[in-house]
Protein backbone atom coordinates (compact mmCIF):
# COMPACT_ATOMS: atom_id res chain seq x y z
CA UNK A 1 0.00 0.00 0.00
CA UNK A 2 1.05 3.75 -0.48
CA UNK A 3 1.44 4.63 3.22
CA UNK A 4 3.14 8.34 2.83
CA UNK A 5 1.19 8.98 -0.44
CA UNK A 6 3.89 9.73 -2.74
CA UNK A 7 2.33 7.45 -5.29
CA UNK A 8 4.38 4.00 -4.67
CA UNK A 9 3.91 1.30 -2.98
CA UNK A 10 5.38 0.92 0.66
CA UNK A 11 5.64 -1.60 2.88
CA UNK A 12 4.23 -1.78 6.65
CA UNK A 13 4.94 -4.53 9.11
CA UNK A 14 4.39 -5.34 12.44
CA UNK A 15 7.05 -7.22 14.25
CA UNK A 16 7.49 -10.14 17.10
CA UNK A 17 8.55 -7.61 19.70
CA UNK A 18 5.37 -5.51 18.76
CA UNK A 19 7.23 -2.37 17.03
CA UNK A 20 5.38 -1.53 13.65
CA UNK A 21 7.45 -0.88 10.83
CA UNK A 22 7.63 1.18 7.30
CA UNK A 23 9.37 0.09 4.29
CA UNK A 24 9.41 2.98 2.05
CA UNK A 25 9.01 2.23 -1.53
CA UNK A 26 11.45 3.68 -3.99
CA UNK A 27 10.04 2.36 -7.15
CA UNK A 28 11.14 -0.39 -9.60
CA UNK A 29 11.08 -3.15 -6.47
CA UNK A 30 13.53 -1.00 -4.07
CA UNK A 31 12.54 -0.10 -0.63
CA UNK A 32 14.50 1.97 2.16
CA UNK A 33 15.75 0.51 5.25
CA UNK A 34 12.67 0.08 7.42
CA UNK A 35 12.09 2.99 10.32
CA UNK A 36 9.85 2.45 13.64
CA UNK A 37 6.59 4.19 13.04
CA UNK A 38 5.76 6.50 15.88
CA UNK A 39 3.19 8.24 18.05
CA UNK A 40 2.92 12.10 18.35
CA UNK A 41 4.83 11.58 21.61
CA UNK A 42 7.44 9.86 19.39
CA UNK A 43 7.42 6.60 20.59
CA UNK A 44 7.27 3.72 19.22
CA UNK A 45 3.40 2.49 18.58
CA UNK A 46 2.61 -0.31 20.27
CA UNK A 47 -1.60 -1.59 20.53
CA UNK A 48 -1.48 -2.26 24.40
CA UNK A 49 -1.40 0.15 27.19
CA UNK A 50 -0.82 -0.71 30.59
CA UNK A 51 0.20 1.27 34.41
CA UNK A 52 3.66 0.58 35.94
CA UNK A 53 2.87 -0.64 39.46
CA UNK A 54 5.89 1.40 40.80
CA UNK A 55 5.86 4.66 39.17
CA UNK A 56 2.21 4.91 38.33
CA UNK A 57 3.36 5.65 34.56
CA UNK A 58 1.11 4.55 32.02
CA UNK A 59 3.11 2.30 29.25
CA UNK A 60 3.24 0.43 26.10
CA UNK A 61 3.68 -2.88 25.12
CA UNK A 62 2.38 -5.70 22.83
CA UNK A 63 3.71 -8.75 20.65
CA UNK A 64 2.91 -10.72 17.36
CA UNK A 65 1.53 -7.32 16.07
CA UNK A 66 -0.09 -7.02 12.38
CA UNK A 67 -0.54 -3.75 10.99
CA UNK A 68 -2.61 -2.35 7.82
CA UNK A 69 -3.27 1.33 7.15
CA UNK A 70 -6.42 2.39 5.66
CA UNK A 71 -8.77 5.36 7.03
CA UNK A 72 -11.26 4.01 9.22
CA UNK A 73 -12.65 7.02 10.46
CA UNK A 74 -13.66 8.45 7.05
CA UNK A 75 -11.63 11.67 7.12
CA UNK A 76 -9.25 11.01 4.29
CA UNK A 77 -6.30 9.61 6.35
CA UNK A 78 -4.74 6.08 6.64
CA UNK A 79 -5.27 5.51 10.49
CA UNK A 80 -3.64 2.16 12.20
CA UNK A 81 -5.36 -1.03 12.48
CA UNK A 82 -3.47 -3.85 14.50
CA UNK A 83 -3.52 -7.08 15.62
CA UNK A 84 -1.58 -8.38 18.70
CA UNK A 85 -1.21 -11.51 20.40
CA UNK A 86 -3.91 -10.95 22.80
CA UNK A 87 -6.06 -11.15 20.05
CA UNK A 88 -7.39 -8.38 20.36
CA UNK A 89 -8.17 -5.41 17.12
CA UNK A 90 -6.80 -1.91 18.16
CA UNK A 91 -7.60 1.14 16.37
CA UNK A 92 -4.63 4.19 16.42
CA UNK A 93 -5.78 7.22 15.03
CA UNK A 94 -4.55 9.44 12.37
CA UNK A 95 -4.49 13.44 13.94
CA UNK A 96 -2.57 14.68 11.22
CA UNK A 97 -3.07 14.40 7.54
CA UNK A 98 -2.49 12.03 4.56
CA UNK A 99 0.79 13.24 3.44
CA UNK A 100 2.22 14.13 7.24
CA UNK A 101 0.48 11.68 9.50
CA UNK A 102 0.44 12.01 13.16
CA UNK A 103 -0.73 9.11 14.84
CA UNK A 104 -2.63 9.29 18.72
CA UNK A 105 -0.45 8.28 22.01
CA UNK A 106 -2.91 5.48 22.30
CA UNK A 107 -5.38 2.96 20.62
CA UNK A 108 -8.72 1.72 21.16
CA UNK A 109 -9.50 -1.91 21.26
CA UNK A 110 -12.40 -2.72 19.07
CA UNK A 111 -15.59 -4.35 19.40
CA UNK A 112 -17.50 -6.66 16.81
CA UNK A 113 -21.23 -5.95 18.10
CA UNK A 114 -21.01 -7.05 21.83
CA UNK A 115 -17.94 -9.03 21.77
CA UNK A 116 -14.59 -8.12 22.14
CA UNK A 117 -12.55 -8.92 18.86
CA UNK A 118 -10.40 -11.05 20.91
CA UNK A 119 -13.20 -13.02 20.63
CA UNK A 120 -12.11 -14.20 17.21
CA UNK A 121 -9.04 -15.96 18.41
CA UNK A 122 -5.33 -15.13 19.95
CA UNK A 123 -2.97 -13.71 17.56
CA UNK A 124 -5.14 -11.31 15.45
CA UNK A 125 -4.25 -10.99 11.93
CA UNK A 126 -5.79 -8.35 10.05
CA UNK A 127 -7.08 -6.91 6.83
CA UNK A 128 -9.44 -4.05 5.91
CA UNK A 129 -11.37 -4.80 2.86
CA UNK A 130 -15.05 -4.61 1.68
CA UNK A 131 -15.47 -8.25 1.80
CA UNK A 132 -19.39 -8.34 1.64
CA UNK A 133 -19.08 -5.64 -1.54
CA UNK A 134 -21.64 -3.04 0.24
CA UNK A 135 -19.17 -0.16 -0.60
CA UNK A 136 -17.60 -0.29 2.77
CA UNK A 137 -14.54 -1.62 3.64
CA UNK A 138 -15.02 -4.24 6.66
CA UNK A 139 -12.71 -5.93 8.72
CA UNK A 140 -11.16 -9.53 8.29
CA UNK A 141 -9.43 -10.95 11.33
CA UNK A 142 -7.34 -14.36 11.93
CA UNK A 143 -6.59 -15.85 14.64
CA UNK A 144 -4.32 -18.45 16.67
CA UNK A 145 -6.98 -21.43 16.03
CA UNK A 146 -6.64 -21.09 12.26
CA UNK A 147 -10.45 -19.29 12.09
CA UNK A 148 -10.95 -16.59 9.69
CA UNK A 149 -13.75 -13.79 10.53
CA UNK A 150 -15.61 -11.31 9.14
CA UNK A 151 -17.07 -8.09 10.81
CA UNK A 152 -19.26 -5.74 9.00
CA UNK A 153 -18.66 -2.38 8.78
CA UNK A 154 -21.77 -0.66 10.41
CA UNK A 155 -20.09 2.59 11.43
CA UNK A 156 -19.85 6.20 9.59
CA UNK A 157 -17.95 9.56 10.08
CA UNK A 158 -19.65 10.18 13.78
CA UNK A 159 -18.89 6.33 14.71
CA UNK A 160 -16.25 3.58 14.21
CA UNK A 161 -18.73 0.49 14.27
CA UNK A 162 -18.44 -3.36 13.42
CA UNK A 163 -21.19 -5.98 13.51
CA UNK A 164 -20.97 -9.56 14.79
CA UNK A 165 -18.48 -12.09 13.82
CA UNK A 166 -18.96 -14.48 11.08
CA UNK A 167 -16.73 -17.36 10.10
CA UNK A 168 -15.74 -17.21 6.72
CA UNK A 169 -13.05 -19.61 6.70
CA UNK A 170 -11.29 -22.55 8.54
CA UNK A 171 -8.03 -23.04 7.47
CA UNK A 172 -6.49 -26.33 7.10
CA UNK A 173 -6.17 -28.37 10.26
CA UNK A 174 -2.82 -27.89 11.82
CA UNK A 175 -2.80 -24.08 11.13
CA UNK A 176 -2.22 -22.00 13.97
CA UNK A 177 -1.26 -18.17 14.70
CA UNK A 178 -3.27 -17.47 10.85
CA UNK A 179 -2.25 -14.61 9.69
CA UNK A 180 -4.62 -12.85 7.36
CA UNK A 181 -4.38 -11.13 4.28
CA UNK A 182 -7.37 -10.02 1.60
CA UNK A 183 -6.42 -9.11 -1.53
CA UNK A 184 -7.41 -10.60 -5.12
CA UNK A 185 -4.47 -12.29 -5.64
CA UNK A 186 -5.93 -13.53 -9.16
CA UNK A 187 -7.10 -10.03 -10.32
CA UNK A 188 -10.33 -12.09 -11.42
CA UNK A 189 -12.40 -9.32 -9.40
CA UNK A 190 -12.95 -11.45 -6.13
CA UNK A 191 -11.07 -11.64 -3.44
CA UNK A 192 -9.03 -14.12 -2.20
CA UNK A 193 -7.00 -15.29 0.70
CA UNK A 194 -3.71 -15.28 1.77
CA UNK A 195 -2.53 -16.97 5.04
CA UNK A 196 0.81 -17.17 6.91
CA UNK A 197 0.31 -19.86 9.77
CA UNK A 198 2.60 -21.96 11.97
CA UNK A 199 2.35 -26.00 12.10
CA UNK A 200 3.77 -28.48 13.93
CA UNK A 201 4.03 -31.77 11.98
CA UNK A 202 3.72 -35.09 13.30
CA UNK A 203 6.71 -36.93 14.37
CA UNK A 204 8.87 -38.89 11.80
CA UNK A 205 8.81 -42.80 12.36
CA UNK A 206 11.78 -44.65 12.29
CA UNK A 207 13.48 -45.82 8.98
CA UNK A 208 14.19 -49.43 10.01
CA UNK A 209 10.99 -50.50 11.37
CA UNK A 210 9.38 -53.91 10.81
CA UNK A 211 6.32 -54.84 9.82
CA UNK A 212 4.25 -55.03 12.95
CA UNK A 213 6.10 -52.18 14.49
CA UNK A 214 4.94 -49.94 11.79
CA UNK A 215 1.43 -51.40 12.32
CA UNK A 216 1.72 -50.31 16.16
CA UNK A 217 3.85 -46.84 15.39
CA UNK A 218 0.85 -45.89 12.68
CA UNK A 219 -2.09 -46.93 14.83
CA UNK A 220 -0.65 -44.44 17.77
CA UNK A 221 -0.27 -41.59 15.52
CA UNK A 222 -3.65 -42.11 14.07
CA UNK A 223 -5.26 -42.33 17.48
CA UNK A 224 -2.70 -39.19 18.05
CA UNK A 225 -4.29 -37.38 15.30
CA UNK A 226 -7.68 -37.88 16.13
CA UNK A 227 -7.28 -36.26 20.16
CA UNK A 228 -5.52 -33.72 18.43
CA UNK A 229 -8.52 -32.48 16.12
CA UNK A 230 -11.26 -32.75 18.85
CA UNK A 231 -8.24 -30.69 21.22
CA UNK A 232 -7.46 -28.05 18.39
CA UNK A 233 -11.65 -27.86 18.20
CA UNK A 234 -11.85 -27.41 22.08
CA UNK A 235 -9.50 -25.19 22.41
CA UNK A 236 -11.31 -22.65 19.86
CA UNK A 237 -14.37 -23.72 21.62
CA UNK A 238 -12.81 -22.33 24.65
CA UNK A 239 -11.79 -19.44 23.16
CA UNK A 240 -15.32 -18.59 22.40
CA UNK A 241 -16.85 -19.57 25.69
CA UNK A 242 -14.32 -16.32 27.31
CA UNK A 243 -15.98 -14.16 25.26
CA UNK A 244 -19.95 -15.04 23.98
CA UNK A 245 -22.15 -15.80 27.34
CA UNK A 246 -25.02 -16.84 25.15
CA UNK A 247 -22.88 -19.99 23.94
CA UNK A 248 -24.43 -22.94 24.83
CA UNK A 249 -21.40 -24.69 26.93
CA UNK A 250 -19.75 -22.54 30.30
CA UNK A 251 -16.41 -21.71 30.15
CA UNK A 252 -14.95 -23.88 32.81
CA UNK A 253 -16.61 -26.45 31.56
CA UNK A 254 -14.63 -26.45 28.09
CA UNK A 255 -11.98 -26.00 30.21
CA UNK A 256 -12.20 -29.03 32.19
CA UNK A 257 -11.81 -30.80 29.03
CA UNK A 258 -9.19 -29.49 27.37
CA UNK A 259 -7.37 -30.29 30.07
CA UNK A 260 -8.75 -33.90 30.44
CA UNK A 261 -7.79 -34.19 26.30
CA UNK A 262 -4.51 -33.05 26.75
CA UNK A 263 -3.24 -35.44 29.81
CA UNK A 264 -5.04 -38.40 26.95
CA UNK A 265 -2.38 -37.51 24.70
CA UNK A 266 0.38 -37.77 27.05
CA UNK A 267 0.31 -41.53 27.52
CA UNK A 268 -0.17 -42.18 23.68
CA UNK A 269 3.17 -39.57 22.68
CA UNK A 270 4.93 -42.08 25.52
CA UNK A 271 4.39 -45.13 23.62
CA UNK A 272 5.66 -43.73 20.61
CA UNK A 273 9.17 -42.90 21.91
CA UNK A 274 10.55 -45.75 21.06
CA UNK A 275 8.82 -45.83 17.38
CA UNK A 276 10.10 -41.97 15.99
CA UNK A 277 13.31 -40.01 15.28
CA UNK A 278 14.79 -38.24 18.06
CA UNK A 279 14.85 -34.71 15.25
CA UNK A 280 13.18 -31.80 16.44
CA UNK A 281 9.81 -30.96 14.77
CA UNK A 282 8.35 -27.79 13.65
CA UNK A 283 6.83 -25.64 13.85
CA UNK A 284 6.99 -24.99 10.18
CA UNK A 285 5.18 -21.97 8.50
CA UNK A 286 3.43 -21.76 5.71
CA UNK A 287 1.67 -19.50 3.05
CA UNK A 288 -1.35 -20.74 1.54
CA UNK A 289 -3.45 -19.24 -0.47
CA UNK A 290 -7.31 -19.11 -0.42
CA UNK A 291 -8.53 -18.40 -4.41
CA UNK A 292 -12.57 -17.43 -4.29
CA UNK A 293 -14.59 -20.00 -6.50
CA1 LIG B 1 4.76 5.51 -0.81
CA1 LIG C 1 -8.59 8.52 9.15
CA1 LIG D 1 -18.55 -3.88 3.48
CA1 LIG E 1 -9.55 -13.31 -6.95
Amino acid sequence: MDFDADGILDILSGSWPGSLFFFKGLGKGKYAKPTTIKDTMGSAILPLHYQDRKTGEIKRSGSATTVWACDLDEDQDLDLLIGESDGGVYFVENVGTLQEAKYENFSVALMAGELDMKACGEDSGVSFVDWNQDGKKDIVVSGNSGLIYYCKNIGNKEKISFAKPELILACRAGSIRAKVHVVDYNGDGKLDILVGDANYPNPSLKKDLGEKELEIAKGLLEELRKFREHFNDLVKERHWTRYDKSHSRKHSQVQKEVGATFNKMKPIKEKLIPYVTEEKQGPNGYVWLYLAK
